[in-house]
């Protein structure tokens, strides 16, 4: 009944609180500092990744929306040609603007097939409800607000489909390499034989264009990594002072791992949730995401070492990025 599911709601919304506050003074107390990534997508930051994806420097969405409007055909008839009907689970589906492409094709080929779009984002997963039923008729769409393996898991508990997992955007690079290979196992772990994943990655290329892509002039990057201290504030009650932080950008070409930082200004005490004091001293850094960066071999590596068969590459005209299938 509604008392029972409003009781739900609160109990749910108070543990991600309390998960929220607990990674970020474990973050905070330890040395170095450093803040996860994944709590970067509060409706503030879900709009500034929009403006992100939209400005001139950031060229992975701008290299896989060319894959995808460019490939299309050959893609999903890839992932149809894997078997009959199936779920499309869409890991970290944010506006989903490109996987529209997909899905408007799959729907004009009469697939036979269920989109279930999973992302951390609340504010995304309602706006996907509601949206793209409208723009894309007939679409059959059920979304998941959770964490990726949380979501997989309720997805296999609604229906035993064959699976096509999309894991698009270079989202696989917000993790350290071993931590995407122990990524992609437990995802494979979660999946049949025969299963599809569908994988986007961005690739090594010319260090100052990826180093642009997160030291845009207008300063959004800036602004989506100051995003997160906001919300720390306004969520958990804390007092930083977002003048005292300044945001530095790095590219290591070697290793491919593109970082993100904010450096404290001044030594600084910020309190957190009214108890919790965290010192800063000057020049101190706050490590705040990596997005890495692959060879076309890495990719390869990755699916092999991982339980999976690399099946088709797909590239956009500068073989910045790669879209790649993989069979579980
Ligand atoms: C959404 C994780 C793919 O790492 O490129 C963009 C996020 N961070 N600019 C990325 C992001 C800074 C983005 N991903």
């Amino acid at each position: 009944d509604s008392t029972l599911a409003q009781t739900n709601l609160n109990t749910a919304s108070t543990t991600k609180t309390e998960a929220f506050l607990s990674d970020v003074i474990t973050g905070l107390r330890g040395n170095p500092k450093r803040l996860n990534s994944k709590y970067f997508y509060d409706a503030n930051g879900d709009k500034l990744f929009q403006d992100l994806m939209n400005c001139e420097e950031y060229y992975p969405t701008n290299c896989e929306l060319e894959i995808f409007s460019e490939r299309t055909d050959e893609i999903t008839d890839a992932l149809i040609a894997g078997g009959d009907a199936f779920d499309l689970i869409e890991l970290g589906a944010g506006d989903a603007t490109k996987s529209a492409y997909l899905l408007k094709d799959l729907l004009d080929k009469k697939a036979d097939f269920t989109y279930l779009p999973i992302d951390i984002s609340e504010n995304v997963i309602s706006y996907l409800n509601i949206t793209l039923p409208v723009t894309l008729p007939g679409l059959k769409i059920t979304g998941l607000n959770g964490e990726y393996f949380d979501m997989l898991k309720k997805a296999a508990s609604i229906s035993s489909r064959r699976k096509v997992v999309l894991f698009l955007g270079s989202n696989i690079g917000n993790m350290p390499v071993p931590e995407a290979i122990e990524f992609c196992r437990e995802l494979r772990n979660h999946l049949s034989e025969g299963d599809m994943l569908l994988i986007g990655m961005d690739l090594k290329k010319d260090p100052k264009v990826v180093l642009a892509a997160y030291n845009d002039k207008e300063g959004i990057t800036k602004k989506f990594n100051l995003n997160l201290l906001e919300r720390i504030n306004r969520e958990l009650g804390a007092d930083f002072d977002l003048a005292k932080f300044d945001h530095y950008p790095t590219y290591d070409p070697e290793s491919g791992a593109c970082k993100s930082y904010l450096i404290s200004l001044e030594d600084q005490m910020v309190k957190i949730g009214g108890k919790e004091n965290i010192h800063f001293q000057k020049d101190e850094y706050i490590y705040m995401e990596i997005s890495q960066k692959f060879t076309l071999m890495q990719t390869d590596q990755i699916a092999i070492n991982t339980g999976f068969a690399p099946l088709t590459q797909f590239f956009d005209g500068k073989k910045w990025f790669v879209d790649a299938i993989w069979v579980a």
